[in-house]
């Protein structure tokens, strides 16, 4: 049974109040409408019903809404880290169709209403760590991506999923040029992909997605780097060889298939010992596998987590 859930943190409601007054006081002094966020007020306005997740959800306190959706890595927006935000109309999340394919018996779609309607929704309160050393706190709404991997019902020679994002290079801004080899996409092993801990998420903050976080829907892995929680899907195939990753593929000797968290293996080019909590001062220190060991590490046994970083 789900039931309806009350934002407990009063400073989650109050921030997310201050940000819609304050477009509201900026709508009216100023008369640049490209400068707002059209998507801001829309997820403002759809509520999502879901019930509050004890079991994987971390207590620590959440990133306010406005740092989740103001600070954030969608190179289809932009490679700034507000450009997304600034360009987060430019994606047309509305009428979405996700396929589910491949080496499957049960291929099928699920459109915009069945995201938000055909699974139980839970709020998972997880850990984002990026690969650049800064990390959030985020209440995520979602279902796990269990239920999809169970409805399609692989074959035995499937072995990895493999996640394609949106393509429409006459809107998104970041698809005009080809800094990265379009559409993104990224792939899990299948005992990675039925972890109760991956997540396919459609909200947040009690909200639909912000257009900035992946809408309509994305996948959320916390115990990997940030950008195997590859935003805006269209498609998920259930393959028989390791899947393209988008980052892999543009810089293999950085970004590795399994991308597990690890403050023992550095990017080349930094440490990943250490990270800062957006909105935080001090650096705190990183975690093994994000600090979800105990949910994950079983997967990894017996394998060199330097090699296969
Ligand atoms: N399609 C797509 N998904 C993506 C990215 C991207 O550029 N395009 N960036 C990734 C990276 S590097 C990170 S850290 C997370 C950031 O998610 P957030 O903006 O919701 O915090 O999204 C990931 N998913
Ligand atoms: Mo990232």
């Amino acid at each position: 049974m789900s039931k309806k859930y009350n934002l407990d943190k009063e400073s989650a409601v109050t921030d997310e109040k201050i940000f819609i007054n304050r477009r509201k006081i900026m709508a009216s002094v100023f008369s640049f409408p490209f400068i707002f966020n059209t998507n801001m007020l829309s997820a403002s306005t759809k509520r999502l019903t879901f019930r509050k997740d004890l079991e994987y959800s971390t207590n620590e306190q959440t990133n306010t809404l406005k740092q989740i959706s103001s600070y954030n890595n969608f190179y289809e927006l932009g490679t700034g880290k507000r450009d997304p935000m600034l360009n987060a109309d430019k994606l047309k999340s509305d009428n979405w169709k996700l396929t589910i394919d491949g080496l499957v018996e049960n291929p099928f779609v699920l459109d915009s209403d069945n995201l938000i309607n055909k699974f139980p929704l839970e709020e998972r309160i997880y850990r984002l760590r990026c690969v650049e050393a800064w990390s959030m706190v985020v209440p995520w709404i979602g279902f796990e991506l269990k239920n999809i991997v169970n409805m399609a019902k692989p074959l035995h020679n499937a072995k990895y999923v493999a996640f394609e994002s949106i393509l429409d290079r006459e809107n998104l801004p970041g698809q005009k040029r080809n800094i990265l080899n379009w559409p993104y996409k990224e792939g899990l092993r299948i005992d990675e992909a039925v972890n109760p801990l991956s997540l396919i998420a459609v909200g947040l903050y009690g909200k639909v997605l912000p257009n900035q976080n992946g809408s309509p829907v994305r996948l959320i892995v916390p115990w990997k780097y940030g950008f195997k929680s590859i935003k805006s899907i269209v498609r998920i195939s259930f393959v028989d060889k390791e899947p393209i990753c988008t980052w892999n593929e543009q810089t293999p000797n950085e970004y590795g298939f399994y991308s597990n968290v690890n403050p023992y293996v550095d990017h080349p080019r930094w440490s990943q010992k250490r990270e800062r909590r957006i909105g935080e001062f001090r650096k705190r220190d990183t975690l093994l596998f994000n600090g979800y060991g105990e949910f994950v590490s079983n997967l990894y046994s017996g394998m060199d987590l330097e090699k296969n970083f």
